[in-house]
């Protein structure tokens, strides 16, 4: 049987290594799903339920294994539902491969169906971005297309017109320039090392800095012992932004935790004090919490020079891979005797915990958010793969999961989108059949991608849906409150009993309505094998709280109370008790 382009791509994709496929089928890529189908011993497509969660699924396999992702959509609309999963992985760094379909060739332009030049749509998302023309171009396509996505941490876009993905070799096609088998499915990895010079400028600056603080991001995940080596060093606290929060242990004694509006307070004072700041692996994008311009050195270590200097003034910039950076740094730093800007972090840290202790075990009803996400974080095991959607959620998630031993946690850090937490849930399982894997997500979130529930149990993927539901858009209700001073409007969700859903779809459901039951409910939901989702019912007045708050805020807060926010007292009761437990 001669090969068909469709062919073709789905082999060079098994030599590069792709083992999983997400998608959805659809007319304009039947040929491909007859490659696929042709080739399933080698290549496993996973069939998912909206080609949105194709992309989130191909972004969160690849945060969570380091490798490409890949999914699959047909013309048209296919191809258009991926477009937000892709911004998700451009914006976060991860490198995606997206295959779609297109009209036949020669009706290209002539307004038949599905006729959506995807190419042009993906231009501004994909780094590379090109339509199939043949069988004697496809294999470069497909060359190209995963070298710019390994190579630049982004999204790549191959486009095939439905009938050549049919077409077969034959001599003919074959320009005289392209001369047969010129390319290679060869990655070579770049490490860019930094000049001599420039790393001892920058020990120089770190050495004479008496309040050093670093900022962890997520080039770091796999720099957990230099990291820890050069706060030991420098005897500086590691302030973590979301997507490196599985950089270091939260409980390690040098380590902050988060920073930003859903990070720790201790955070927050570390950046405000330090007088030398060491920016490693991370483009955290809330410039307010950054040292004031001008009160702190600083050295940065990036993977890439576009983002040296981006958010915050950088002194000297240190190109490269942050664990290779630093252990050619660290020889030449030396020893900081002086540990009392350390010792002040660990004290406020201590506070903070207890803190975040007490908040996460209140037994009032309706039940506080906090207290599920507390009990569920005990429970975790030391491998869990953790995800978490945008929202109020999110705060939680940081605050009281806990990174330990080799867990992993994500979110969509930089595009923060909703809806990513359970299809990221779907790439991890896939990836990692045998570790725990769980979604904090909100009603809102899970809502918008309800239908992968099935999928979960279509391939009985063992993973755990917590839906923290409080029948509103609770993130943006506390915006509207708290940022720009005005009442609610348009937040609030019609409930929805996410339990029996999913035991409709053939999934287990679990429901959490007090917190003397949470540890229980948990623990038998995290012991069922198989997909499951456990429906947390929680006080939608509880505040997600920043770390500290300005007076700018609480004005807000209280204006708009006063102009008629429904539930006035119930909240200003709910922030008073935050308010005088914190410092009580
Ligand atoms: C796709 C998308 N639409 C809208 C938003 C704006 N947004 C951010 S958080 C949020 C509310 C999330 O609600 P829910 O999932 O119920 O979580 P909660 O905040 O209640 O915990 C909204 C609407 C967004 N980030 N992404
Ligand atoms: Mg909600």
């Amino acid at each position: 049987m001669p090969k068909t382009v469709a062919d073709l791509m789905i082999e060079r994709l098994i030599d590069w290594g792709v083992d999983t496929i997400f998608g959805l089928p659809g007319d304009g890529i039947n040929g491909i799903f007859e490659a696929l189908r042709t080739h399933k011993d080698k290549i496993r497509f996973i069939q998912v339920r909206h080609e949105e969660a194709a992309a989130f699924a191909a972004c969160g396999y690849a945060k969570y294994t380091g490798r490409l992702g890949v999914c699959l959509a047909t013309s048209g609309p296919g191809g258009i539902h991926l477009l937000n999963g892709l911004y998700d992985a451009k914006c976060d760094g991860q490198p995606v491969l997206a295959i779609t379909g297109h009209t036949f060739h020669d009706l290209i332009g002539m307004h038949y169906q599905q006729d959506v030049d995807l190419d042009k749509l993906f231009i501004d998302v994909a780094a590379f971005n090109q339509r199939v023309m043949g069988p004697a171009h496809v294999v470069n396509v497909v060359d190209e297309a995963i070298k710019t996505s390994l190579a630049y941490r982004t999204v790549s876009h191959i486009t095939i017109p439905k009938d050549i993905q049919d077409w077969t070799s034959s001599k003919e096609d074959r320009s005289s320039a392209n001369v047969p088998m010129h390319s290679s499915g060869v990655y070579a990895e770049s490490h860019p090392v930094p000049p001599r010079a420039a790393l001892e400028s920058a020990a120089q600056v770190i050495n004479k800095g008496s309040r050093v603080a670093i900022l962890a991001g997520r080039g770091c995940l796999n720099a957990r012992e230099e990291i820890l080596e050069l706060a030991k060093t420098v005897a500086g606290p590691i302030v973590k932004p979301l997507l490196g929060k599985a950089v270091v242990p939260d409980r390690n004694p040098y380590t902050t935790g988060g920073i930003g509006l859903l990070g720790t307070s201790p955070s927050q004072d570390a950046l405000r004090e330090c007088d030398t700041l060491i920016v490693a692996g991370s483009s955290f994008p809330y410039m307010e919490f950054y040292p004031k311009p001008g009160k702190a050195k600083t050295v940065q270590i990036d993977i890439s020079a576009t983002r040296i200097g981006l958010r915050h003034q950088a002194d000297i910039g240190l190109v490269g891979d942050c664990g290779a950076v630093l252990r050619a740094l660290l020889p030449l730093l030396k020893r900081k005797k002086d540990q009392d800007f350390l010792k002040k972090s660990q004290k406020r840290m201590a506070s903070w915990n207890k803190l975040m202790e007490e908040r996460g075990t209140r037994p009032d009803m309706p039940m506080k958010p906090q207290v599920v996400v507390h009990q569920l974080n005990k429970l975790l095991t030391d491998d869990a793969i953790v995800s978490s959607d945008s929202g109020t959620i999110a705060t939680w998630s940081a605050r009281y999961i806990e990174m330990r031993g080799s867990m992993q946690f994500s979110l969509s850090g930089t595009l923060a989108t909703m809806a990513n937490g359970l299809p990221y849930s779907i790439g991890a399982a896939v990836a990692y059949p045998d570790r725990q894997v769980v979604c904090i997500v909100g009603d809102g979130g899970l809502t918008m991608l309800m239908g992968e529930i099935a999928t979960l149990v279509k391939y009985n993927l063992n993973v755990k849906v917590i839906v923290i539901k409080n029948n509103v858009l609770g993130m943006i209700k506390w915006e509207q409150i708290a940022q720009e001073g005005n009442p609610q409007f348009g937040v609030q969700l019609q409930p929805i009993d996410f339990a029996g859903l999913a035991v409709n779809c053939g999934a287990a459901g679990f429901t959490i309505e007090r917190p003397g039951d949470a540890e229980s409910i948990l623990r038998k939901a995290l012991a069922h094998p198989g997909p499951a989702v456990i429906q947390a019912v929680v006080d939608p007045n509880e505040p997600p709280m920043p770390g500290q708050i300005s007076t700018d805020q609480a004005i807000k807060f209280a204006e708009a109370l006063l102009r008629g926010q429904k539930d006035a007292w119930k909240i200003i009761k709910t922030v008073m008790e935050d308010k005088i437990r914190e410092v009580v």
